[in-house]
């Protein structure tokens, strides 16, 4: 009887022994992590001075509308919303929305995502005849018990909530695609010739982060194919403790690195947001040389934004511009540096992480 009420309490003492040293090894993992976060200064998000940042030069057109709502005291959720929807109903605009180019079989298939501060997500992928599929990504964040709807279904589910049927292709781009076929290669161009993203992100006064990706995707694309831009994570990322993030450029690369999360990460672990862009790229300028492709065939570009306000860029080539607009006005921006490719020599990796 005394050995087994012995072996019951060495039992009992060893569980006790196990389960104590299980919360404490819990508890040290909790103080790591809370060193990690505690290594950034984790300051007051910016309150009363709203501003808005988005990719390309049709960013300044798409920031005027998202500010109109900034300035106002508005959600930047519905600034971003609001700002993106400039470029996706410009029949000029040739990568976005309406008047998109079409992929290889002459269907223009559209993508778009949106976040929120809540960490509320809603997704479209390869979605045909609406003419602004952010609106779609918001409805699959707010009416839908899902966050990511592709194809037909993106389709039926638009059309139940009200959206209209719309024939998307414009002269040009239906011109543009039959001067395709002759050749019917695909050569995506690293920079704004054939394929540019409207990505948006914003801080309102209340010091809350939003943002929102929308995009026709690479000119001349395989059927069905879904780049980045309505991948949470890749094109868009938002973290309203620590900022947001979005890419624009070859989507395939953004999505190996899982871009705009890592960017946002990266800013948690103390990068300013120029920096922690720097070495997204880096990242993917790595990729490339291990998978030993040809940097100059792609462009990457990402923009990011903290919670303090402050913002920075970062891409592969020259040529990728981005718009802000704060209280200094609305206005153009190249990033601060990027990796200039000579025509004569690849980059050396080891020159680019200086
Ligand atoms: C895509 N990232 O579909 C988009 C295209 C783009 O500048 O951003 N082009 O891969």
């Amino acid at each position: 009887m005394d050995n087994i009420t012995n072996t019951t309490n060495s039992r009992k003492d060893f569980l006790k022994i196990t389960a104590l040293t299980g919360a404490a090894t819990l508890l040290n993992a909790c103080n790591f992590f809370d060193k990690k976060e505690n290594q950034s200064p984790k300051s007051e998000a910016r309150l009363n001075k709203p501003i808005v940042l988005s990719t390309w030069n049709f960013g300044l057109a798409a920031n005027d509308a998202a500010w109109k709502i900034l300035t106002n005291g508005g959600r930047a959720l519905d600034a971003v919303e609001a700002g993106v929807m400039v470029p996706e109903g410009d029949p000029t605009e040739r990568s976005v929305g309406y008047g998109g180019r079409p992929d290889r079989d002459g269907r223009i298939t559209l993508d778009a995502c949106i976040m929120d501060e809540l960490s509320n997500i809603g997704s479209v992928a390869c979605l045909e005849y609406i003419k602004h599929p952010i609106q779609v990504a918001r409805a699959v964040m707010e009416k839908s018990p899902h966050v990511m709807i592709v194809g037909d279904g993106a389709l039926q589910f638009a059309l139940e909530q009200g959206f209209k049927k719309e024939n998307l292709m414009v002269p040009d781009s239906e011109k543009e695609y039959k001067e395709w076929l002759v050749k019917s290669e695909y050569k995506p161009i690293a920079n704004i010739e054939n394929h540019d993203t409207i990505g948006m992100i914003a801080l309102d006064a209340a010091g809350n982060l939003s943002g929102a990706c929308t995009t026709s995707g690479m000119a001349f694309k395989m059927h069905g194919r879904v780049g980045d831009s309505p991948i949470i994570g890749a094109g868009l990322y938002v973290d309203n403790e620590i900022g947001a993030a979005t890419a624009t450029g070859h989507g395939e690369e953004v999505i190996r690195i899982a871009g705009c999360h890592l960017v946002v990460e990266l800013m948690r672990q103390g990068r300013n947001p120029e920096e922690a862009c720097k070495e997204a790229v880096m990242r993917v300028v790595k990729l490339m040389e291990i998978r030993k492709k040809d940097l100059k065939d792609i462009q990457v570009g990402f923009i990011a934004l903290n919670k303090q306000g402050e913002y920075g860029s970062y891409c592969v080539q020259d040529g990728f511009t981005y718009a802000v607009y704060d209280e200094n006005g609305n206005n153009l921006h190249t990033p601060n540096s990027h990796i200039v490719l000579k025509k004569e020599a690849k980059p050396k990796l080891d020159t680019l992480k200086k």
